[in-house]
């Protein structure tokens, strides 16, 4: 039974491995798993916890990819439905030496985008602990939305812990507008919100990060605690009683992908959640796995083993 629950639209990812070449050019590519939620799933059952998925995936080569990839790392699969309908998303991604790489999404009404909100009915809550909501899923389609308005309706009547991670992804909406409004809203209907200060200035105007936490600690009584990702620098915390603090980051020795990186974060910050570490340390092993995901080049796998990440910290 699965103490952990995420939805989202799982991607192979094709990377690139010819350094700073464009997306056109590049002939050599590495398949990965990929998908933003998807990635938070694999870190939580690296680290020992068990993990359950939703999704649906179409009935060709990228899906049965998926569901290899799924079971390979011990992700439960019971509610993932599978249609001859509709194809299965994959995506391309650069491999640069400096910043972020540029991404090619092919993905428009994929399998996923026809998501069915009855699933929903289906899935078994009582184990379920904490459930990570991405802003990815509901850009998708308003199928997808729908399903995950409801899905958010239902963990609150159940009181299960939400994360929220506004991963904000332009391409995927109608227009700024309707992405600050539409994730804004769903953020005040989680528990805990995990922006970054790029995506602060976005959704609320301000890279400060205790003005974002204020902002999210103000619009709704659901949401008890912002987490604002601060990059190299570490997190800033800010809780509805008004408690505050940083935690420092960790120095990467190469940064390989920056992509995966907030995933990893959340990653850390949910297994510490789900292992009732004091909060300060669940912030501070959230900032070592989002400092190991940017060392390997696909989105996931660096996520750490418990032995990987208590090696890592103990180093520090
Ligand atoms: O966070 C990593 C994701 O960006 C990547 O895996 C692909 O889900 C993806 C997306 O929509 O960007």
């Amino acid at each position: 039974m699965s103490e952990f629950l995420t939805i989202g639209e799982p991607i192979s990812l094709f990377a690139s491995e010819d350094a700073d070449m464009s997306l056109a050019q590049a002939t050599s590519f590495h398949k990965y798993l990929a998908g933003a939620e998807v990635n938070v799933a694999v870190g939580v059952s690296r680290l020992g916890h068990d993990a359950e998925y939703l999704t649906r995936l179409g009935q060709d080569p990228f899906g049965e990819f998926i569901t290899d990839q799924l079971r390979e790392n011990n992700i439960g699969t019971e509610h993932i439905e599978t249609t001859p309908d509709y194809w299965t998303a994959f995506q391309l991604k650069q491999r640069v030496t400096h910043g972020d790489p540029g991404i090619f999404y092919f993905r428009k009404g994929s399998a996923a985008s026809h998501f069915l909100k009855s699933t929903l009915d289906k899935v078994d809550f009582s184990h379920i602990k904490l459930v990570h909501l991405s802003g990815i899923f509901p850009a998708i389609s308003e199928q997808a939305k729908e399903a995950f308005q409801y899905l958010i309706e239902l963990v609150n009547r159940y009181h299960i812990t939400t994360t929220f991670d506004p991963n904000l992804r332009p391409q995927l909406w109608a227009s700024q507008d309707e992405m600050i409004t539409t994730i804004n809203s769903f953020a005040a209907q989680a528990q805990i919100i995990l922006p970054g200060i790029n995506e602060g200035e976005i959704l609320m105007g301000s890279r400060d990060p205790e003005k974002i936490a204020d902002f999210y600690l103000n619009q709704s009584e659901i949401t008890h605690t912002v987490v604002v990702k601060t990059g190299e620098d570490g997190a800033y915390v800010k809780t509805k009683d008004g408690n505050s603090y940083s935690v420092s980051g960790y120095k990467a020795d190469e940064v390989v992908d920056t992509v995966g990186a907030g995933d990893g974060f959340a990653v850390g910050l949910i297994t510490g959640i789900l292992e009732g570490l004091p909060f300060k340390e669940a912030v501070a092993r959230a900032n070592a796995v989002g400092c190991l995901a940017v060392q390997a080049p696909g989105d996931n796998d660096g996520y750490p083993t418990p032995e990987q990440l208590k090696a890592f910290m103990d180093k520090q």
